[in-house]
């Protein structure tokens, strides 16, 4: 019998859970068709430089989905099921801040965290857990009807729970235990076809659209599933000349001339779908719920913390330019300005100034023409070394998430803005009460992006016989 490792079962839990929210939400389907058509001819268009950002094999299969769940108890065990794919917490983002519609959550994204396990299989899901206990947003009536109806719940059967860690700890499963486990951790994200108790929803959904979404019924369900293009803007247009609306804007960085970086994404509006509710009368029947929707990202650079300073900075600068009326009153041609006048146009020059992460590369030709074939028994900076050619950056995507895009791709689809009482406190959450309540550790993604960095600096110093300083 053959063993699965955890990256085949990843490979297989994505399959699986792509196929199921099609059969939910058909439009996802047509979605991925645009997405596969773009990328093609992104590919036709550029060649092997199409493939700077990820090879078209995994762009094509990667996703990343979205889920909420409703306390600490259920994030732990969330946490569990994804360990047995492989997928390990990455990154901590409060969204009760970063929007100015009720969005009660904190989340993390589960991910593999090696290059060669991202390059085999990239599938990562932003995960939020509703700050049930937040007095901003719940009165502590509803905090204490919040428990007790989340508490009542199982998200997943202790049989998964044991599987996932079997998994985990073993490193893969046979092939019995790794369909059980498949059949199941699928399951765990089906919509339900139970009964919405529709005055409980509806109480919920006074206060949060997001709320309700997680603790008005009695499981979890994927909120959208994300396929990653090579270029967005044609996505867009594709889109909407097939009669699908699209939100206004494509969030994050513009388009411009220079170095894709960090993450631009889109979606269209969430659509009606039928469920089942149980009425005040105690009938049950029909009813429409509008939660979930379709979203589609193209993946740039990661940046250092230095980069990402100046990203806010830009973001900041645009934002003060669109509110003072300059521009057009278009927020991606303001920013396009302001990346023009900010943002380095070259790989190379943002490698130099340290703004972005990259792996190297030696470029054999400059090696001879520089230092006549060998740089043995000198020393060398990188800088130097990438100035001359030497040295040739290659771009680390950035494999995580943006606080602002995300909360506006949570606000988007938001029909109500609901209401939270800013004049209360809130209640603390950092990355380390996240890592408390998942009981792993949780990464800052920074590191592994520095540690990637250095793996290749050191190997780049190794196959040139020098120390290179950095
Ligand atoms: C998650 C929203 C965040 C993204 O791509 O930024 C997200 C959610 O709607 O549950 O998926
Ligand atoms: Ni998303």
């Amino acid at each position: 019998m053959s063993f699965l490792e955890l990256w085949q079962l990843r490979a297989e839990f994505a399959r699986r859970l792509s196929t199921m929210y099609g059969d939910e939400v058909p439009a996802y389907n047509t979605l991925v068709e645009v997405s596969t058509e773009v990328n093609e001819d992104f590919l036709k268009r550029k060649g092997a430089e199409a493939e700077r950002l990820g090879s078209i094999s995994r762009v094509t299969a990667e996703r990343h989905g979205a889920i909420r769940v409703g306390s600490p108890k259920e994030m732990a065990q969330v946490g569990r099921v994804f360990a047995a794919f492989g997928m390990h917490p990455v990154g901590f983002y409060d969204l009760r801040d970063a929007s100015k519609s009720s969005v009660p959550v904190v989340s993390t994204a589960f991910r593999p965290v090696d290059r060669d396990e991202l390059a085999k299989n990239p599938f990562r899901v932003f995960t939020s857990m509703l700050a049930a206990e937040d007095p901003r947003f719940f009165t502590k009536e509803l905090q204490e009807q919040l428990r007790e109806f989340i508490s009542a719940r199982t998200l997943f059967p202790e049989e998964l729970l044991e599987l996932a860690d079997k998994a985990a700890a073993n490193a893969g499963l046979d092939e019995t235990d790794g369909a059980r486990l498949l059949d199941l951790a699928t399951a765990g994200f089906k919509l339900s076809d139970d009964p919405v108790d529709h005055a409980w929803y509806k109480k919920l959904e006074a206060v949060s659209a997001v709320a309700s979404d997680i603790g008005g019924v009695t499981s979890t369900h994927i909120n959208h599933l994300t396929p990653r293009v090579l270029d967005i803007d044609d996505l867009y247009a594709r889109m909407q000349a097939r009669g699908i609306t699209m939100i206004d804007e494509i969030q994050g960085p513009p388009r411009w001339d220079g170095p894709d970086i960090l993450l631009r994404q889109t979606s269209f509006r969430a659509l009606s779908e039928d469920r089942i509710f149980r009425f005040e009368d105690g009938t049950v029947g029909p009813g429409e719920l509008r939660v979930r929707f379709g979203e589609v990202e193209q993946r740039g650079i990661a940046l250092t913390p230095a980069g990402r300073d100046l990203y806010d900075r830009m973001v900041a600068e645009t934002d003060r330019r669109l509110a003072a009326g300059e521009g057009n009153g278009v927020r991606v041609d303001v920013a396009r300005q302001v990346w023009e006048e900010n943002l380095p146009r070259t790989e190379k020059e943002l490698a130099l100034k340290k703004l972005a992460y990259f792996t190297y590369v030696v470029d054999g030709d400059a090696l001879n023409s520089n230092y006549g074939g060998s740089l043995q028994g000198h020393s060398a900076s990188l800088n130097v070394l990438i100035e001359n050619g030497v040295a040739v950056p290659e771009p680390i995507v950035y494999e995580d998430f943006l606080p602002r895009s995300a909360a506006g791709i949570f606000q988007s689809n938001l029909t109500d803005e609901g209401t939270r009482d800013d004049a209360q406190a809130g209640t603390d959450f950092d990355i380390s009460t996240m890592a408390q309540i998942i009981g792993q550790a949780v990464a800052d993604p920074n590191e592994l992006y520095q540690r990637q960095q250095d793996d290749s600096v050191r190997a780049l110093g190794e196959a040139l016989g020098v120390d290179i300083t950095t």
